[in-house]
């Protein structure tokens, strides 16, 4: 897959996943905390295991401190997950 795959489409199937679970609730360009949750359920193998590890996640990534996620700030736990995963969820990083 990587052979045939351009990063353009990658990055479309980012953008595809952060808008179905962005969609959900009102706010349609940003994913809630509930939404991000969602999205990790569904689409992240080293999602976060508890509660204070998902604020932590939102805290981490919530450039503007709106509690929402937008597509620009999902970017940045895309580089995580480029980086290490599970590092990106670990307490202290
Ligand atoms: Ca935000």
């Amino acid at each position: 897959i990587i052979a045939t795959m351009s990063l353009e489409q990658a990055a479309k199937i980012v953008s595809d996943v952060f808008y179905k679970y962005a969609g959900e609730d009102d706010k349609k360009q940003t994913l809630s905390r509930d939404e991000l949750k969602k999205l990790l359920q569904a689409h992240c193998s080293h999602k976060p295991d508890s509660v204070t590890k998902l604020d932590k996640l939102v805290k981490r990534l919530d450039d503007n401190k709106d509690n929402q996620i937008d597509i620009v700030e999902f970017g940045a736990l895309i580089g995580m997950m480029a980086n290490n995963c599970e590092a990106g969820f670990r307490e202290g990083h």
